[in-house]
């Protein structure tokens, strides 16, 4: 049970929060076309970063849509306040949508510091191996945020081991490829730490917001968070990934405009001995 089915909403904080939720799917379908119409404008290597941003931001929209939905659903106009109706409203869905998120945000770090093979491997199988047991934990945990009895807090705090431990591995990640980049990206590298440690301590924070503002503005607030955390912690690292591969990628001679030419040779498409030439 979510502490968002224990209160009555006025008209404001109810139509806030369906418009927040509604500005969260907004930016994840916006997100999707960006990322798939820009992939090509870096290396082959690094346009599966793009690809995978693109994963996130289908299975975000889907997992905002059907909130969205539920949100209407759960709750009624009842002539003075939006009252709790036959359905109950559940976050959960949003750690199921952290459990293929996680991983894949955590990958594309991988692919634009280019990071590869065995060191590609193992860091990829310990980012997902902590990202899914601190979703999971924290998971369990928040079924017993309405009663906060000690699941709650037990559950919280093992997940947030998990956290720590992912936030000490996505720090040396950045720092340990750091001179490896060329020196135009470092600034832009170093603001994806940044970036990625504001937008992820959004989420315990949402956590514990029953705990700390244990009202329906808490749920306003809360809500708010949530959709801060997710354009911020997807659409907005994205971007930033993206740029950092466009970057690098420019570093190493790649033109898009020259590269679009290359996929399609001078001979025509029945010609497939000729080369690529501009
Ligand atoms: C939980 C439980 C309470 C303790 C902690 C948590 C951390 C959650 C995080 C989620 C990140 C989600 C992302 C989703 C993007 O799609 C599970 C709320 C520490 C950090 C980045």
């Amino acid at each position: 049970m979510n502490f968002e089915n224990t209160f009555t909403y006025d008209f404001f904080q109810y139509t806030i929060v369906s418009h927040v939720f509604t500005l969260g799917y907004a930016a994840m379908a916006a997100g999707l076309a960006y990322f798939l119409l820009t992939s090509k404008n870096s290396l082959p290597r690094y346009q599966l970063s793009s690809t995978l941003s693109a994963v996130v931001m289908v299975s975000a929209f889907l997992e905002l849509l059907v909130i969205s939905l539920q949100w209407r659903s759960s709750f009624a106009w009842d002539g003075a306040a939006y009252s709790q109706s036959a359905a109950l409203f559940s976050n959960g869905y949003r750690y199921m949508n952290w459990s293929i998120d996680v991983p894949v945000l955590l990958t594309q770090l991988l692919i634009v510091l280019g990071v590869t093979g065995a060191a590609f491997r193992r860091g990829w199988i310990t980012f997902t191996v902590a990202g899914l047991a601190m979703v999971y934990t924290g998971y369990v945990g928040q079924f017993y945020e309405v009663e906060r009895s000690a699941p709650f807090w037990v559950w919280g705090s093992i997940s947030t081991v998990f956290f720590l431990v992912l936030l000490v591995l996505v720090y040396r990640t950045i720092h340990g490829n750091l001179d490896r980049l060329p020196q135009e990206v470092r600034s832009l590298v170093r603001g994806v730490w940044w970036l990625l440690l504001f937008s992820w301590m959004l989420y315990p924070g949402a956590y514990l917001m029953p705990a700390m503002w244990d009202s329906a503005d808490g749920v306003v607030a809360r809500q708010i968070t949530y959709t801060v955390a997710d354009v911020t912690s997807k659409v907005v690292y994205g971007i930033l990934l993206a740029a950092i591969a466009r970057k690098i990628s420019k570093h190493e001679g790649h033109d898009p405009a020259t590269a679009a030419d290359v996929t399609m040779p001078r001979g025509g498409v029945t010609d497939t001995a000729a080369p690529g030439r501009i």
